[in-house]
């Protein structure tokens, strides 16, 4: 059993906050050093399993240059599940309670709506890794069945990061880098837009602080799935009698 990072006390005083479009906020530096590096040493853990950290495969074949290991729900294209059936099978951790907690955080301060903040509830998250080489193509995060915001969090090597708009793939884009610590917030009319992470600037990270090399991102979202009822897993032996489900919420 992990500790709980010591995630929680108020972000640098007086970070910057800049509108990228309208929903998408790029708040630089909001993770303090300290909190980076809890993130890097909750990181660590979860690219151990109980589903490893791996390039995800394509439906045609390929697989992503990038480093994905999953929380809550398990992305692989194009769909959530619980488990890692094109890794290993197993149900992938937990999504944790601080974690949600610190994404209440950064919609509050990216928005400066703390009600919005507090009704935000992640139930997934993406972890990232880019070595110098890793790239991500422009693409729409249409996955999930809420369009509740997407958190990004950034650490180690800074990035070249598009974000395009959400007709088409191609331009108008506007480029900008994500350093370490870096927050960016996309909901409301942001967050069905194309965005990629065309470079990665080997080196740029403080290895006291972040991986030794590459960079690492965090995102939390909302997928809007449940799980199924009991009743319909196929767990329950044929013909018993419906049993009433526990608290909802409470069966993952
Ligand atoms: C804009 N990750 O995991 S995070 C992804 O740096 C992904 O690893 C990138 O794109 C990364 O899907 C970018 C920033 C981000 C995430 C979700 C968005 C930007 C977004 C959803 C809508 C618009
Ligand atoms: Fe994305």
């Amino acid at each position: 059993m992990t500790t709980t990072p010591a995630l929680f006390g108020p972000p640098p005083a007086g970070y910057e906050r800049r509108e990228i479009a309208p929903g998408a906020v790029h708040l630089p530096g909001w993770l303090t050093p300290d909190r980076q590096r809890d993130l890097v040493a909750a990181c660590r853990a979860w690219a151990t399993g109980p589903v490893p950290i791996r390039h995800t495969r394509l439906p045609r074949g390929g697989v992503m240059s990038v480093q994905t290991v999953c929380l809550g729900w398990h992305w692989q294209p194009y769909a959530y599940t619980r488990t890692a059936d094109d890794v290993n099978g197993r149900r992938v951790a937990r999504f944790p309670d601080w974690l949600a907690d610190l994404g209440r955080r950064a919609v509050a301060d990216a928005y400066q709506d703390p009600g919005q903040g507090a009704g935000y509830e992640p139930d997934a998250a993406l972890v990232n890794f880019y070595d110098a080489d890793a790239r991500l193509g422009m693409h729409q995060d249409k996955d999930e069945r809420s369009l509740a915001p997407v958190v990004s969090l950034s650490i180690g090597d800074t990035c070249l990061f598009r974000f395009g708009n959400t007709r088409t793939r191609n331009r108008p884009w506007t480029d900008l880098t994500l350093a370490s610590g870096d927050l960016l917030v996309f909901g409301g009319p942001s967050r069905l837009a194309y965005h990629a992470v065309p470079k990665i600037l080997p080196g740029t990270g403080d290895p006291a602080v972040g991986p030794a090399r590459g960079r690492l991102n965090i995102t939390l979202r909302v997928t809007g799935l449940t799980d199924p009822a009991p009743e319909a897993t196929g767990a329950a032996p044929a013909g018993a009698a419906p049993v009433a489900s526990p608290e909802s919420g409470t069966r993952y």
